[in-house]
């Protein structure tokens, strides 16, 4: 039955009385009038915008505006749920705070509209002017979504660059760097049919996405064990049966540890590391340093604990796993996560889980077509050098982005085209990026709003949110092949706003280059989907596609290494100067008796640094009081603190000011911020001085390995203010 609060009942009917007083309809009547009325409703089927997981959705539409938005029942990640910033983000539509014209910066700093033709002639002109003198010179970025990731390089491609870069340098380039040079990529968890699963810095509970929720839920409903390893007590708590208060930057000692006991007792899998796994004899001798007793020292968790784990761990085997993790853990947060990446993808393998049901599962992705090149030229990539070459064991479909403003700074980047993404507030240190951009000949960001990114850009450029236009088909790998595509939902609502294969099509006219832009969204489309069988127009009816063709599970592939195996050692990593073995690496930084480590999470309702000027979702922030600083409650009270003081955050790069929460829920050595505060653009007007941003403490570094910013190595003193 619902429960409804006195508290959340007086408000509900003052809410009413405001309405009735305004002379508008009771809800009751609101209700039987427009919620129960089916006409005029249509439903089309897109993905939704707020987070990397790009879940699919069904957008219910009335005289073209929008109605309400639900989880597509076929999409992989939805399977018919979104979650509540799916909800929230439908109404950046309407936001009063949308770009509504193209803008240009004026030498006082300032913004002035401009035609579009004006702004694809200048930014066309300088960038040939550039491309002249040096193509290299140019580098593009983005939040890696469909449009982007095959516009970017084409246009990169066209102009002779190679500099293609998305926002993976504050996410999971780390992991995905151990992950790559050891097991060939970075597989999906089988967790739904999985009997022990432990998440490090993982937590379904925050960095949501709905279908991990759902297969998390079926995996206890079946018995699963899961456990936690966390230095705070995260949101996912309810669905594990133990937590591990680890401490921050030492999950390395403990997955060398449990690998230790699985060599030294036996316990791995010992034909799939025959046939599949070279290294092996090398790997099993430098892991006997690594015990259970030295690693209870170094991260504080016993070592009957360990042992304990990776005994039952072993005998769940194959249908177990350190699930592979996403950003928190060893994403982009030590100087030690890329070598803890490199442990975990180890340490699975010597549990034999790969291909197996319940372990890890390396997805099939659709063969989708290509546009016929007799028709649409197709320019070769650039055979220049990166602009982030020192790290050669990054990806470079990601790349080390936090070095452009160094490269800005030193001459050899000189022009920025950043799609859907806001590196002065995601990407480390905000003066640091300012610094970098302004030294740039032109900067160039497609956004829908105002980001801290825009507002120094030389020019901005509006598109149509997600909700109102066509985007190219996105392909999804998993255990069954799925396409899926955005497409408009809703009435444009600023006319003046263009999509971004079109603002791409019109730079490349404008640079004499449109001879390789010569076909539509559309056209494009058809080209991918025309090998699947499917036409265009039936997966605009339906909106996600999963084509029955699953990968077949017990047969291990051939992985994408060198060896085409498991490598327990590396040659990658030897040539690139870096240990051949997995080893202990120290984090960074350590904290004293006087100061703490900054960590972050996600919140279940905010995406990165986006999200918080959205209404519905502010307002949860508002009611729960949640960008305070959590800090551990025995340590607070020994510094005189209680729940809800004002204290002063304060690092080698910045001082904040936040309230803080006193909770046992949070390892002593540590204090968490939650990560989607901290916006200080003026042209976000909710979310502007709401809590601060762990990214004002991130100085500029990078980790020689992962490349990433190494965002958890930070130290600060905290201080209650007044005193
Ligand atoms: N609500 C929400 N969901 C999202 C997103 C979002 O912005 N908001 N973004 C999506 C994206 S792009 C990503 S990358 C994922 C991120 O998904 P996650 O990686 O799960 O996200 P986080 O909450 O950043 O980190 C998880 C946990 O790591 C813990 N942690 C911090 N330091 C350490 C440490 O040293 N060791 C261990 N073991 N744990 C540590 C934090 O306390 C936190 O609880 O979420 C996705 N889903
Ligand atoms: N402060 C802070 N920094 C972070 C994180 C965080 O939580 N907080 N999370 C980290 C992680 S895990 C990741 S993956 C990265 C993510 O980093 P980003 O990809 O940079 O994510 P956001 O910070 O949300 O920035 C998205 C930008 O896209 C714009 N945008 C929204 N919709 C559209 C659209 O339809 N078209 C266009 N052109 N633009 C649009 C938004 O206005 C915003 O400026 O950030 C990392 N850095
Ligand atoms: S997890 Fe939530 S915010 Fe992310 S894409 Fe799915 S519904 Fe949207
Ligand atoms: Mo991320």
């Amino acid at each position: 039955m619902l429960q409804v609060s006195r508290r959340t009942f007086l408000k509900a009917s003052a809410a009413t009385t405001a309405l009735a007083s305004l002379g508008a309809i009771e809800f009751q009547s609101w209700q039987t009038l427009y919620a129960n009325e089916k006409e005029n409703i249509t439903i089309t089927p897109s993905f939704c915008n707020a987070c990397s997981s790009k879940c699919g959705i069904l957008v219910y539409s009335k005289n073209g505006r929008l109605w309400k938005v639900a989880g597509h029942p076929d999409h992989p990640f939805s399977k018919g749920k979104i979650c509540a910033r799916g909800h929230g983000i439908a109404t950046i539509a309407y936001s009063p705070d949308r770009i509504k014209e193209p803008l240009k910066r004026k030498e006082d700093g300032t913004f002035e509209p401009i035609s579009w033709e004006q702004a694809y002639q200048e930014i066309g002109q300088k960038l040939k002017e550039i491309v002249a003198k040096d193509p290299g010179s140019v580098v593009f970025v983005e939040d890696p979504r469909p449009t982007g990731k095959f516009y970017g390089p084409r246009f990169l491609d066209a102009i002779g660059s190679p500099n293609y870069f998305n926002h993976l340098v504050v996410c999971s380039n780390a992991r995905d760097t151990g992950f790559t040079h050891t097991i060939g990529g970075v597989p999906g968890g089988d967790v739904a049919n999985s009997k022990y699963i432990m998440f490090i810095g993982r937590s379904y509970g925050d960095g949501v996405r709905p279908a991990s929720v759902q297969a998390l839920g079926a995996a206890k409903d079946n018995g699963a064990y899961v456990v936690i390893v966390d230095p705070r007590l995260n949101n996912t708590a309810p669905l594990a049966d133990e937590w591990l208060s680890i401490r921050p930057g030492t999950d390395l000692a403990l997955v060398l540890a449990m690998s230790n006991v699985l060599v030294t007792e036996e316990l791995y899998d010992k034909e799939f590391i025959a046939n599949y796994a070279i290294g092996f004899e090398e790997y099993a001798k430098t892991i006997q340093e690594y015990t259970p007793e030295w690693a209870e020292k170094v991260t504080g968790i016993s070592k009957d604990t360990i042992s304990r784990i990776a005994r039952d761990m072993a005998k769940a085997k194959p249908k177990a796993m350190i699930e592979q993790s996403w950003r928190g853990g060893f994403g982009c947060t030590y100087a030690n996560s890329a070598e803890t990446g490199r442990a975990v993808a180890l340490f699975n393998a010597l549990l034999g889980n790969i291909q197996q049901k319940g372990g890890y599962i390396f997805g099939k992705g659709p063969k989708l077509g290509k546009l016929d090149p007799t028709i649409h030229p197709t320019p070769s990539p650039s055979t220049l050098p990166r602009v982030d070459a020192e790290f050669p064991l990054v990806n470079p479909h990601a790349g080390v982005a936090s070095v452009i403003p160094q490269k800005a700074k030193e001459g050899i980047v000189k022009a920025a085209i950043i799609i859907q993404t806001n590196p002065v507030r995601g990407y480390s240190d905000p003066n640091y990026m300012i610094e970098g951009l302004r030294a740039l000949e032109l900067s160039v960001v497609i956004d829908v709003q105002m980001s801290e990114t825009a507002m120094v850009a030389d020019y901005v450029l509006p598109e149509p949110s997600y909700l109102e236009r066509d985007d190219v088909i996105e392909a999804l790998p998993g255990g069954k092949p799925a396409v899926c595509l955005r497409q408009k939902t809703i009435d444009v609502v600023h006319p003046n706003t263009v999509p971004a294969d079109q603002i791409f099509t019109e730079i490349a006219k404008a640079m004499g280059l449109g001879h390789y832009f010569n076909f539509t969204v559309d056209e494009l489309n058809q080209a991918m989907i025309a090998p699947l069988g499917i036409t265009l127009s039936e997966l605009k009816k339906k909106g996600t596609i999963v084509i029955d063709d699953p990968v077949e599970l017990g047969v291990v592939p051939k992985l994408k290494t060198p060896s085409g195996k498991v490598e327990f050692v590396s040659e990658n990593y030897a040539k690139a100067g870096f240990s051949r073995v997995v080893k202990w690496m120290e984090p960074k930084v350590k904290p004293d008796q006087d100061s703490f480590r900054l960590i972050t999470g996600k919140q279940s309702y905010h995406t990165h640094s986006y999200t918080t000027n959205l209404p519905y979702l502010l307002q949860i922030t508002k009611d729960y009081n949640s960008e305070r600083l959590w800090i551990n409650k025995k340590r607070g009270i020994e510094m005189g603190l209680k729940d809800g003081d004002l204290v002063e955050v304060e690092s080698a790069n910045a001082k904040s000011q936040v309230k803080v929460k006193l909770t046992e829920r949070i390892h002593p050595e540590c204090v968490f911020v939650p990560s989607p505060y901290g916006n200080f653009s003026d042209g976000l007007h909710l979310a502007k001085g709401v809590g601060f941003s762990y990214m004002d403490h991130v100085p500029y570094q990078v980790d020689p390995i992962g490349g990433t910013s190494m965002i958890h190595e930070v130290i600060v003193k905290i201080r209650k203010v007044g005193i």
